[in-house]
């Protein structure tokens, strides 16, 4: 099967290649497309290299499949193109992801709402996968209500520059091309992405309006904080959940460790809970520190962490286009 890959160059592009080929995607030509002025340039995949080609080869080529990690200006013009030549698009910026017209995707929660006509299907923000993995069977099972969230994302959720930041501060240096308006190590930014006119970030947002589309409830209420912390990889979720129903926490485990998607890693007693550390180059969604909230009926506060370039966003890219493929969508 062709493949392009858009943003083949980038922290998640690097990725999604690596997941295509660790799971042996079929992938019968690789079409990895990336800024103008590294055209030529060869990306090795499965034992060959490939020359980045430009945006309109790659439309030409009419791949079956293209998957986006390049931006939302880059997708809003260009996935419509592929769309038009037959290619259905995985997009993993923000572009499309709130469009009425296109589905939002974790396979684990709402795949099977995909059909024939989806030509641009969107892969939603990272610290909305991994909290929808590990909120869905509990959803089902106790009706969410409310969730307040706080998160602890990694600078490589915003990318090389970022990482680069972290690191010449790390060694005690200013940052040559700081991504952030503060020193990041050593601290906490509790800022992501734009503030809004709200108060909220639009990272915040996405959270916010992201997780009712994709679990199809608009009346569960969501309240977040996005946090920005000094570490490599891998972002951590306080979660907050009230439920319609009560709940048992044996069988909140019980729900857990029969998730899709998810491990259960939760002896306190033992100092084993989820840490980012425990995340790097792991698809599952890690789930621990849960405990009634004992403040009001039916409340849950868990601890979530997954590896934001891998199932945040290549993994579940990945995982969309194996669905298709499994299907007969594509
Ligand atoms: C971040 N979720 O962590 C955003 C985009 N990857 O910066």
């Amino acid at each position: 099967m062709k493949i392009a890959v858009v943003g083949a160059t980038g922290l998640v592009g690097t990725e999604m290649l690596k997941v295509l080929a660790e799971r042996q995607f079929p992938v019968t030509e690789l079409l990895p497309v990336a800024s103008a002025k590294s055209v030529g340039q060869l990306v090795h995949f499965q034992g060959k290299d490939y020359p980045v080609v430009s945006m309109a080869d790659a439309i030409a080529a009419r791949p079956a499949i293209a998957i986006f990690s390049a931006g939302g200006g880059v997708s809003l013009e260009f996935a419509p193109q592929f769309a038009e030549v037959g290619t259905v698009v995985v997009d993993n910026s923000s572009a499309w992801r709130m469009d009425a017209t296109k589905k939002l995707v974790v396979p684990e929660v709402n795949a099977h709402e995909l059909t024939k006509d989806d030509k641009i299907i969107a892969n939603p923000n990272c610290s909305t996968i991994q909290l929808v993995v590990a909120l869905n069977d509990l959803h089902k099972k106790y009706q969410a209500k409310r969730l307040v969230i706080s998160t602890y994302q990694s600078v490589t959720g915003t990318g090389k520059k970022a990482v680069d930041q972290l690191m010449e501060e790390r060694a005690g240096h200013t940052a040559s091309n700081p991504a952030y308006a503060h020193p990041i190590d050593l601290n906490v930014l509790p800022h992501i992405d734009v503030f809004q006119p709200n108060g909220y970030t639009k990272e915040e947002l996405k959270m916010v309006n992201e997780t009712k589309k994709i679990m199809s409830d608009d009346s569960i209420r969501v309240t977040a904080t996005c946090v920005r912390v000094p570490v490599m990889g891998g972002h951590s979720e306080s979660v907050n959940v009230e439920f319609a129903q009560d709940f048992d926490l044996a069988d909140v485990r019980d729900v857990l460790r029969h998730t899709a998607g998810v491990e259960l890693v939760d002896e306190p007693g033992q100092n084993i809970y989820p840490m980012p550390k425990d995340s790097h180059g792991r698809d599952a969604v890690l789930v621990g520190r849960l405990r009634r909230d004992e403040t009001q009926p039916n409340t849950l506060n868990m601890w979530i962490v997954a590896d934001n370039l891998r199932k945040g966003a290549a993994t579940n890219a990945v995982q969309i286009a194996e669905y298709l493929v499994a299907n007969g969508l594509v």
